[in-house]
């Protein structure tokens, strides 16, 4: 296995090969970054070339799909897999699957923590051939290793829908630990209720993944007029302690736009509907 970029990802992933029992050819533009894999059994690479030529298959994990370029460009890659597991558009992930033979775009679905466990999941696209021959050495990286396709740029579209799902849901629990703070309470008293909240709330989304594909949004847990009341009461609550109402404006101003084209009385799944459409 060949590792190129030992930030914070790259060093697990590497350390997971590693572990794995893997032979681990590794390369970072700042060579210090693979001291503690080096004396893990790590190879170091004096050059990017050194290392693509030292495996058969290529993961390249950098900040952004630049770097990549700036890396592989001048490498003869030969018939090597490249895995990139860099974050990006799923544009740039076509446009590089069409310069590089056996490639396999992914993302890895885990902090740096977490590679390696049952916790990651790595989700890829592009290449099946190449998916299929390195699936049991991809594994070693997160135990769901889920194929989406031959088109390359299936894995980065997910993967933007995931961290968008992240950061949203991130956002409203800082909303609620926000609003616990201006009450005097801690947010620590705050994040059980939280948790719970959010396997519930995970507990209904093949339902309005359901609704969402078949297009009709009857009710399952309230109707959007009745989220709408709560939404007022959030709104109310923020401002009364001092808190930012910036989210649950926004929040509400999907709601009215849906009650507006007449789907007051739909599931909340009908909003799909506000999403859908060009800011
Ligand atoms: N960290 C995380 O939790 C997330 C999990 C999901 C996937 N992301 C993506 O993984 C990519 C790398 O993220 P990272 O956390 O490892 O990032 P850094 O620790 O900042 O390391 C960046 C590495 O990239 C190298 N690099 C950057 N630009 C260049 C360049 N022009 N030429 C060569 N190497 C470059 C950098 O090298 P150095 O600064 O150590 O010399 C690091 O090795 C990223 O797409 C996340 O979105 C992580």
């Amino acid at each position: 296995m060949t590792v190129i970029g030992l930030g914070a990802m790259g060093r697990a992933l590497a350390g997971a090969f590693l572990r794995e029992g893997h032979r681990t050819t590794v390369w970072n533009r700042t060579a210090e970054k693979a001291d503690e894999l080096v004396a893990r059994g790590a190879v170091l690479a004096g050059s990017v070339g050194e290392a693509v030529a030292a495996s058969p298959l290529v993961v390249v994990c950098v900040t952004d799909y630049d770097a990549v370029r700036e890396l592989l460009d001048p490498v003869d890659l030969g018939d090597r897999a490249v895995v990139n597991l860099t974050s990006g558009t799923p544009g740039a992930a076509r446009e590089l699957a069409g310069r590089v033979g056996a490639y396999l775009d992914g993302g890895i679905m885990a902090t740096p923590a977490a590679v390696g466990t049952a916790e990651a999941v790595l989700v890829c696209s592009g290449s099946r051939a190449a998916f299929e021959r390195y699936e049991p050495v991809l594994r070693g990286l997160g135990a769901e290793t889920v194929y989406l396709g031959e088109d390359a740029g299936l894995a980065a579209l997910y993967e933007v829908g995931v961290l968008g799902l992240m950061w949203s849901t991130l956002n409203g629990f800082l909303q609620g630990a926000a609003l616990a703070r201006a009450a005097g309470l801690d947010a620590a008293s705050f994040a059980p209720l939280a948790v719970k909240s959010m396997e519930s709330v995970a507990g209904w989304l093949p339902d309005y993944a359901r609704q969402i594909d078949e297009g009709s949004y009857p009710p399952l847990d309230a109707t959007i007029d009745v989220h709408l009341a709560a939404m007022r009461n959030l709104i109310e609550e923020s401002e009364s302690l001092g808190v930012s109402t910036e989210l649950p404006r926004f929040v509400k101003a999907l709601a009215d736009r849906a009650v507006a084209e007449g789907r007051g009385e739909e599931g909340y799944a009908a909003l799909v509907e506000q999403f859908g459409k060009p800011s």
